[in-house]
């Protein structure tokens, strides 16, 4: 490769990319390549960057993929012991890349629990899921809780805790779903799934138009049980305590099995568990 004058990203240049990383070479070798040969370090690190993930979104289209999306991340650089919450500081207590699982300490006080449980309780049903066959919703052998939902902002409790979350995980109020808060009693359970939607299914787009595809989930924890009630994850055997305050978030790019994303409620077999989740899209959910 020559050193070009103008430095612009040609057809050509990209390439020649591909076929570096097609032959094996590690992208931190391309890069030096291209600066020997007189790219400069802007032009380069960007022709590399673009390049290869078009590539990549290609290859995962061609193979029946979806293409992967950014996601909600706490800021996590340099393993903060505490985050701010803004109104609140919030412990890491445990981290996981793949699947992407965060557990928090104190994200919520003993009264924001307690509050939630009172405003929900009068309000419990029995769980409901998404029906991805209609877009509509319908009752879930697999899900035996009660549950409600908030409407998003409804309260100064809900309010508060929404923007807390947007702090913590850099994620605009506006694409969570309303919290939900779940019941469960002895022997209720909520078995392994995942919380993206099915592209598969046919009620799946008409879902999709209102907020785009879930792309992270946060259980926060507002009552433990005595034993059980654990959030499980199959894939990497993890199973997070479901400790009052405490919450486990995940994150998943792609609605598809590789995000290792499987997750469930372990049966409750003593006390009671509540729970509110929060469920995060990828655009303004209205
Ligand atoms: O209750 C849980 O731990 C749990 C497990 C799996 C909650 C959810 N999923 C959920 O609300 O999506
Ligand atoms: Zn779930």
């Amino acid at each position: 490769m020559s050193t070009t004058q103008t430095q612009s990203i040609t057809p050509q240049l990209r390439q020649w990319i591909i076929d570096q990383a097609e032959a094996g070479f590690t992208a931190e070798v391309v890069l030096k390549s291209m600066l020997a040969s007189g790219w400069s370090e802007d032009v380069a690190a960007l022709a590399m960057e673009s390049t290869l993930r078009g590539h990549l979104e290609q290859k995962a289209a061609a193979q029946g993929l979806p293409v992967a999306t950014t996601v909600p991340e706490p800021q996590l650089d340099e393993s903060p012991l505490y985050l701010d919450g803004g109104d609140r500081k919030v412990s890491v207590l445990q981290t996981m890349a793949e699947p992407r699982v965060v557990v928090f300490g104190g994200l919520l006080s003993d009264e924001e629990c307690e509050a939630l449980i009172a405003l929900a309780k009068p309000r419990l049903a029995r769980s409901l899921t998404v029906a991805t066959k209609t877009g509509g919703e319908e009752i879930n052998a697999d899900r035996t809780s009660n549950g409600m939902f908030f409407q998003r902002g409804e309260n100064d409790v809900v309010r508060k805790i929404e923007e807390r979350l947007a702090r913590l995980l850099d994620w605009p109020v506006e694409n969570g779903e309303g919290l939900q808060v779940l019941h469960y009693q002895p022997g209720t359970e909520y078995k392994p799934h995942y919380d993206y939607f099915d592209p598969s299914e046919p009620g799946t787009p008409t879902i999709l138009k209102r907020g785009g595809q879930r792309v992270a989930t946060i259980v926060m924890y507002l009552g433990e049980p005595d034993k059980g009630g654990g959030t499980t994850f199959p894939d990497v055997n993890l199973e997070v305590a479901p400790k009052r305050g405490n919450a486990v978030f995940f994150s998943y790019d792609k609605p598809h099995p590789s995000t290792k994303t499987l997750h469930g409620g372990a049966p409750v077999l003593a006390g009671e568990k509540w729970i509110a989740t929060k469920w995060l899209r990828e655009r303004r959910f209205e």
